[in-house]
């Protein structure tokens, strides 16, 4: 028996309500559908399998270097997130795995973490290392960098801390491994632009050497923050460059706002997948910086585009094309509950949209030039409605149809600020 935190009973009695409106929105979509040969049922099918993974860190409140104004009730450790990952997969039904981050969630014995997270239905995803902050009692401090530092015992804690991360992994269920570095310098001159990716390489052939045959290490660049001059792994040149030399277990991360503003992130995609190395994404939005903004709140017609490029990419297979979905945004001002299942419902329906455009079509415009034409029949797909079918997905597999009314009525959080400790005041992005 799974352990249901929020009452069945509360989500099928509120989706009685919807039902009726639900099918007569279904209905007329897939007579639309139909008349453009797409039979609306295949692709509910598709999203009820369809899954994107949740961050333990964005269950709690985030905030920025200046503050983080804290919710009643927001989860204070591993546990208290679970439970509240737990909620957003039983509402919306496309999250159940959950990506940590190490060592924030660390805990005595990962075999019962593991086991608690099945027991609501859960599972583990990719593991975070976390190297761009120092720890309580920690022996070298990473001010100077880490896996690409200048100082040689600071390199090897970076290299044992993500070694541990791949132990903790493998006790959970995880295959793999997401590093992210903050290393970078904010004066020029401050460290060799050369040198310094040469150690991080280094050090990253070492955490490579541990991971296990079926597990992959994925790599995430960022532009900026909290280097501001250069970073060692910046862009997704660095990060290929980087991969094809660790070799075939590691692939390239793109978290969607780790760019320049205005780069086409979508290419950027093609053209990993194109090197057999996209390993996966951190979904977020953003409108100048590495924001971590919902998911499709700003800009959801790149969220299209990029899932356009995942359905070329999966027509046309490279080696072990796999990508690993996963958010990673910072709830500042809203519940994260809602922000999740917000956020999850947009990549849902971008995924969907995808699958619905004329590619016959698109290539045989695009082969004869016909740029209007390719144009439409991308817009056509984008433009569709699809919400009626991803809430018959949710719905079919036991979700609430309107998540929202649904968390709200269950008063879920309310009851959490009765139950848990509260967190302080602070800042910090996590
Ligand atoms: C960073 C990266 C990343 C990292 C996270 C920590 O996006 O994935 O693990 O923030 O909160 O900006
Ligand atoms: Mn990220
Ligand atoms: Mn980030």
């Amino acid at each position: 028996m799974l352990n249901t935190v929020i009452s069945s009973d509360l989500i099928a009695e509120r989706n009685a309500g919807h039902a009726a409106a639900l099918e007569d929105d279904y209905a007329s979509l897939g007579r639309k559908l139909e008349r453009r040969g797409i039979a609306i049922d295949e692709i509910k099918d598709r999203a009820k399998g369809w899954a994107v993974a949740v961050p333990s860190w964005g269950a709690g409140r985030g905030g920025t270097r200046f503050a983080k104004f804290p919710l009643a009730g927001e989860p204070t450790n591993i546990h208290e997130k679970l439970e509240d990952c737990a909620v957003i997969q039983q509402l919306g039904r496309t999250t159940p795995g959950v990506s940590p981050h190490f060592p924030w969630d660390c805990v005595e014995d990962y075999g019962a973490l593991r086991e608690e997270a099945g027991s609501y239905g859960l599972h583990f995803d990719a593991v975070n290392s976390n190297t761009f902050q120092d720890q309580q009692g920690q022996a070298q401090t990473y001010a100077t960098g880490s896996l690409s530092s200048t100082v040689e015992a600071t390199r090897q804690q970076a290299i044992e801390h993500n070694i541990d991360c791949i132990e903790f992994g493998k006790a959970i269920g995880s295959s793999r491994l997401t590093v992210w570095v903050g290393d970078g310098t904010n004066f020029p001159g401050q460290q060799d632009l050369g040198r310094s990716f040469d150690r991080y390489l280094e050090a990253a052939a070492q955490v490579y050497a541990a991971l296990p045959d079926n597990w992959q290490m994925m790599l995430e660049h960022k532009m900026f923050e909290p280097a501001f001059y250069s970073s060692v792994i910046s862009d997704w040149g660095s990060s290929l460059m980087a991969a094809q030399e660790l070799g075939e277990k590691c692939k390239c991360l793109v978290d969607l706002g780790h760019h320049a503003p205005n780069v086409n992130i979508e290419q950027i995609v093609a053209r990993l997948h194109r090197a057999g190395k996209l390993g996966g994404f951190h979904f977020n939005d953003s409108k100048y910086g590495d924001d971590d903004l919902d998911s499709g709140s700003i800009n959801p017609h790149q969220l299209f585009l990029v899932f356009n490029e995942l359905a070329e990419a999966a027509a046309n297979q490279r080696d072990g094309f796999d990508p690993a979905y996963m958010i990673d945004q910072s709830h500042n001002v809203t519940d994260p509950i809602e922000s999740m299942l917000s956020s999850a419902e947009a990549i849902a329906g971008c995924y969907v949209r995808a699958l619905l455009v004329d590619r016959k079509a698109l290539h045989h415009a695009q082969d004869n030039n016909d740029v209007m034409l390719a144009f439409r029949t991308l817009r056509a797909a984008y433009d569709t409605d699809v919400g009626p079918i991803l809430a018959k997905a949710r719905s079919e597999l036991g979700g609430a149809i309107d998540w929202l009314q649904v968390y709200r009525d269950s008063q879920y959080r309310q009851r959490k600020a009765q139950e848990r400790k509260a967190v302080g005041l602070g800042a910090g992005i996590v």
